[in-house]
C-alpha cells in the first residue's frame, strides 16, 4: 500500500485553498468513515468494503474495524486518503448575525430594549415524536448545564410538546399572542422534515400570520441556511441551547419594534 503522490499532495504546509483532512500529518487527506453491509464479516466481506471505499474515491482504503451485528450484517469502519481538496477561503456561510449573550445578559437586554415579557411557543411538529431537543431549549432545568427558557424570568415559554399538529401550534400562539414560535424537527427520513415545515409556512401566509411571529426551527439536522430557503426566520441545530436562540429573538423583536 504506498501513496500515489501524483494524485495527493503531501506538502506539509498549510495551505486554505487546497484544504484537504488532516490524519498524521498536514493534507494527508485520512478520513473515517462507517457503513454496515448485508454481508457476513469475513474476507470477501472486507473486500467488499475496500471496494466500496475505492469507488467512494478514496485512496488506499484498508478496513480497519469490523465487527458482526448479526450473522448476516457487519458494521466497516473503513480507513483511507481523499484526493479532493476544498478552497476554504472561498466558502460563504449564511449565519445568524446577531450577538450571543448569556441568560442574564438576555433577561437585561428584554427588560431594557423590549419593556415587557417574550411569549414564546414552542413544539416537536408534525409526526415527530422526539420531545428531548425542544425540552432542552425550553424545559426549565434545560439541557447540558444551559438553563431552558422557561427558566428566564421574562420569558413567558409554552411547550406543547412532541406530534403537535402546524394548525394547532398556529392556534395556540394565536390565543397566547405569541412573538415567538419556536419548531423542532428530528425525523428527516424520506424528507418528512421539510414537508412539514413547508406546510407551517403555508398555513400562516394563507392565514396572512406569517409576519406576526418570528418563526425559527432547530434540530440536530438543520441549518440557519435551510432554514431560510424554507421561509423561517432562523434555524439552530446542534450543540446550541437557550441562549442561543433568546440572544437571537430578543435582538430581532427589537428590530421588529423599530
Ligand atoms: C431518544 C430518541 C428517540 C425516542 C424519543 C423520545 C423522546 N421523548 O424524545 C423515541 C424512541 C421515541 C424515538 C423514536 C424514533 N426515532 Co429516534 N432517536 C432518539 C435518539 C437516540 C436521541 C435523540 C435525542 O434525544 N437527542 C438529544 C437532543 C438534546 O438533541 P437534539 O434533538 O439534536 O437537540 C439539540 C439541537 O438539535 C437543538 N434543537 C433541537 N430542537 C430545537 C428546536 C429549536 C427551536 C432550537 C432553537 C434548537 C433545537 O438544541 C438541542 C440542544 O442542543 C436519536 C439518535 C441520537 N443519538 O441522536 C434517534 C433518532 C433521532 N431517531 C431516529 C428515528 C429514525 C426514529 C424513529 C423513526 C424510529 C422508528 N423507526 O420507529 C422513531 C420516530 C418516532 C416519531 N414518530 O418521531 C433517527 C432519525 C434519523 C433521521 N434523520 O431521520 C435517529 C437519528 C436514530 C438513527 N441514527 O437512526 N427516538
Amino acid at each position: 500500500m504506498g501513496y500515489d503522490m501524483n494524485e495527493k499532495n503531501y506538502s506539509t504546509k498549510l495551505d486554505l485553498t487546497k484544504l484537504s483532512p488532516y490524519g498524521d500529518t498536514l493534507n494527508d487527506g485520512k478520513v473515517q468513515l462507517s457503513f454496515t453491509l448485508p454481508v457476513k464479516n469475513d474476507e470477501k466481506g472486507t473486500e467488499a468494503a475496500i471496494l466500496l471505499g475505492k469507488k467512494m474515491g478514496l485512496l488506499d482504503p484498508l478496513v480497519a474495524e469490523s465487527v458482526s451485528i448479526e450473522d448476516n450484517f457487519t458494521m466497516y469502519v473503513v480507513y483511507g486518503s481523499v484526493v479532493h481538496t476544498i478552497n476554504y477561503n472561498e466558502i460563504k456561510v449564511e449565519k445568524i448575525e446577531s450577538d450571543v449573550m448569556t441568560k442574564y445578559e438576555v433577561e437585561d437586554f428584554i427588560d431594557k430594549e423590549i419593556k415587557r415579557n417574550v411569549v414564546v411557543v414552542g413544539a416537536s411538529t408534525g409526526t415527530d415524536a422526539h420531545t428531548v431537543g425542544i425540552d432542552a431549549i425550553m424545559n426549565m432545568k434545560g439541557f447540558a448545564g444551559h438553563y431552558g427558557l422557561e427558566r428566564y424570568r421574562n420569558i413567558d415559554a409554552f411547550n406543547m410538546g412532541s406530534q403537535v399538529e402546524n394548525s394547532d401550534l398556529i392556534k395556540k400562539a394565536i390565543e397566547l399572542d405569541a412573538d415567538v414560535l419556536l419548531i423542532s424537527q428530528t425525523v428527516t427520513q424520506k424528507d418528512v422534515h421539510i414537508k412539514n415545515l413547508v406546510n407551517l409556512v403555508e398555513l400562516l401566509e394563507a392565514e396572512h400570520l406569517r409576519n406576526k411571529f418570528i418563526v425559527i426551527v432547530g434540530g440536530p439536522r438543520i441549518t440557519h441556511e435551510l432554514s431560510k430557503e424554507l421561509g423561517f426566520d432562523a434555524g439552530f441545530g446542534p450543540k446550541k441551547f437557550a441562549e442561543d436562540v433568546a440572544s437571537y429573538f430578543s435582538q430581532e423583536l427589537q428590530h421588529r419594534m423599530k
